[in-house]
């Protein structure tokens, strides 16, 4: 199960009590106040941990509480403060208030740091009310309670560059033919149930990652076929490699198969129809009739698009289809990023 939405709740550790006691000691009468203060309630954090990429260990364990302060003891003792809880979450997750929606948080590099509740407040021992008009107070403070908060927690993968294309296009071979990933791959459409990330390496420590995603159909943006909703996974690519099937025996049109597709892409999200894209011709070790792949590299280039003609099976075309695709990836980095979008109404649960 790939899971990239999960509800949390949290809270700080509750304060500890101050307390009230006063010194006894041998041949003092009266020794003076001496409660000590209540140690504060321990905090949550959250941590962005790269070895992780699902929030499915979140799924299974929601509340996080942080510990308690201890109380004040006699003779001036301040209670121990409660221990921290460290909710360690992926590179990529996004933290949302459940009832306002706002982004609270966006975890995007290893490491980084949010402290989500804070702990209480230890209340005040009675030695602390001392004063020259009230030299034995018999009060003391309670702790206070943590923060305690729900969190909407929501993970959108941090890919580079997205595939997109029909079901059976080869998208999960070019990725396994490219990267470590080995999603899996077969002869009918909807293989690919849940998204897969591959690292690309270029090289010189130059990486960059691709998400396979399942295919789109006509209609996906009403529902059709595994719908549109893995699109998010790739609405914060910079780059779209959009796969199309040249084979003779698949029987498809590539010009149409390519027209359906932009129109869905549209459909869901005009700002990622509009983000670059390279297109890209699959299966041409199985290509009977050449023309097939001019049409559409002629249909490409009409969109100012680049366009590769590749076989991951033989490896043609392969590695000059990376190599620009990491310049291209290389160069949108280079440049600001642009505003994000987030869809109100997504799913829960992504995947099989
Ligand atoms: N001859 C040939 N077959 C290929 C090539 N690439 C993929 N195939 C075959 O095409 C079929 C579909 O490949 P997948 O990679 O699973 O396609 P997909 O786009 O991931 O499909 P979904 O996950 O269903 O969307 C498999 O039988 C592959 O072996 C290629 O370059 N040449
Ligand atoms: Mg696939």
């Amino acid at each position: 199960m790939f899971i990239d939405r999960v509800k949390i709740r949290i809270e700080g550790g509750h304060g500890g009590n101050g307390v009230t006691a006063f010194r006894r000691e041998k041949f003092v009468p009266r020794g003076g106040p001496s409660g000590g203060d209540g140690g504060r309630g321990g905090d949550v954090w959250m941590v962005a941990d790269s070895s992780l990429n699902t929030l499915l260990h979140l799924r299974y364990n929601p509340l996080h509480i942080a510990g308690r302060g201890m109380h004040g003891e006699g003779s001036n003792r301040s209670g121990k403060e409660g221990a921290e809880v460290v909710v360690a979450v992926p590179v990529g997750t996004q933290v949302f208030d459940p009832r306002l929606n706002d982004l609270l948080f966006d975890f995007n590099a290893d490491g980084q740091r949010w402290l989500a509740a804070k702990g209480g407040r230890g209340g005040f021992g009675n030695a602390h009310f001392t004063s020259s008009t009230n030299r034995a107070p018999r009060y003391h403070q309670e702790g206070s309670a943590g923060e305690e908060l729900e969190l909407q927690l929501e993970l959108k993968l941090l890919a580079d560059v997205g595939l997109a294309g029909y079901p059976n296009a080869g998208k999960s071979t070019f990725i396994s033919a490219v990267s470590a990933a080995r999603p899996k791959i077969a002869d009918y459409p909807f293989t690919t149930l849940e998204p897969h990330l591959g690292v690309v390496d270029l090289g010189d420590f130059r990486t960059f990652v691709i998400a396979d995603i399942p295919g789109l159909i006509e209609g996906a943006h009403e529902g059709h076929g595994l719908g549109d909703r893995f699109l998010r996974h790739i609405e914060r690519t910079k780059l779209l490699l959009h796969l199309v099937d040249m084979s003779s025996v698949s029987g498809r049109d590539p010009v149409a198969d390519y027209e359906v597709i932009n129109r869905e892409l549209e459909a869901y999200d005009p700002q990622l129809a509009s983000r670059p894209q390279i297109v890209v011709a699959t299966k041409i070790d199985a290509v009977d009739e050449p023309e097939r792949i001019e049409r559409l590299r002629e249909r490409a280039s009409q969109d100012g698009r680049a366009f590769f003609a590749i076989s991951s099976v033989t490896g043609a075309g392969v590695r000059e289809l990376i190599a620009a695709v990491g310049r291209e990836v290389e160069q949108l980095r280079a440049q600001p990023p642009e505003r994000q979008g987030r869809q109100a109404d997504d799913l829960l649960l992504v995947g099989s």
